[in-house]
């Protein structure tokens, strides 16, 4: 016997439909942050790491491409990002609200996204992004290294991967707020369980405005 899905929320409570972002440096906790908002609004989360990394241990064409960028610490093209997004976002169904982790990263990811959401009549409502100091980023990640030993989160990759965000991430986020979206900066230290409190007031004032 099929066991019956147990909804997350009341089917007749009224639904805002949200397109979201949640944004921040290497090791902000955009990844553990995010498996608490799906869970809370309802969202269908999509991390590019975690896809690539998926491809990767699948050994496909697109893993193999993006196994050695990755370890390096560097963005993997925009080109191959994006395709892997298009497609995802056209399989999610128009009455789901999704999170996005992890992408854009760059400005012309940005660019891409707007494209391909407003061929399905949406546009990004809300961005959170992490905010948490470089040293703390440094010691959670060479902490992860321990404890998981993912390919990236040795200390020559870490430098360069801060070094991307930098250069190339960080500035996504004036691209939305020329763009006029709702940019809700949160603090990233503390528990998990603390930042959460913040994410979810950020959100609930967002969704309260649409
Ligand atoms: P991601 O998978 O996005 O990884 P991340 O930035 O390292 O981690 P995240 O911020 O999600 O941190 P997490 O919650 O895990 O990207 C990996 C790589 O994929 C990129 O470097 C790039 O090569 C490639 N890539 C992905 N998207 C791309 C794109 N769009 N374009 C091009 N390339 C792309 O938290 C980190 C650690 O901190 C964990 O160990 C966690 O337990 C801990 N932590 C979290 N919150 C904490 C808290 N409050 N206190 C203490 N520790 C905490």
């Amino acid at each position: 016997m099929v066991a019956a899905a147990v909804p997350h929320r009341d089917p007749r409570a009224p639904r805002v439909l949200l397109i979201g972002l949640i944004f921040g440096p290497p090791g902000s906790g955009k990844g553990t942050q995010a498996a608490r908002v799906e869970k809370e609004f309802d969202m269908s989360h999509l991390s590019t790491g975690e896809i690539l990394r998926s491809e990767v241990a699948h050994g496909s064409a697109v893993g193999k491409e993006a196994a050695r960028i990755m370890a390096a610490g560097d963005l993997v093209p925009d080109e191959l990002i994006d395709r892997i997004v298009e497609s995802r976002l056209g399989r999610t169904n128009p009455t789901e609200s999704v999170l996005l982790d992890g992408f854009p990263r760059t400005t012309q990811q940005a660019k891409a996204l707007d494209l391909m959401l407003a061929e399905l009549g949406r546009r990004v409502d809300f961005v959170v992004a992490l905010d948490v100091p470089e040293g703390l980023l440094v010691d959670r990640l060479l902490h992860r290294a321990q404890v998981e030993g993912r390919a990236d989160d040795t200390r020559e990759a870490i430098m360069e991967r801060m070094h991307e965000y930098h250069a190339r991430t960080a500035p996504v986020l004036d691209h939305y707020r020329r763009a006029g979206v709702p940019v809700a900066e949160v603090e990233g230290v503390g528990e998990v369980d603390e930042v959460f409190d913040r994410v979810r007031d950020a959100i609930k004032r967002v969704a309260g405005r649409i």
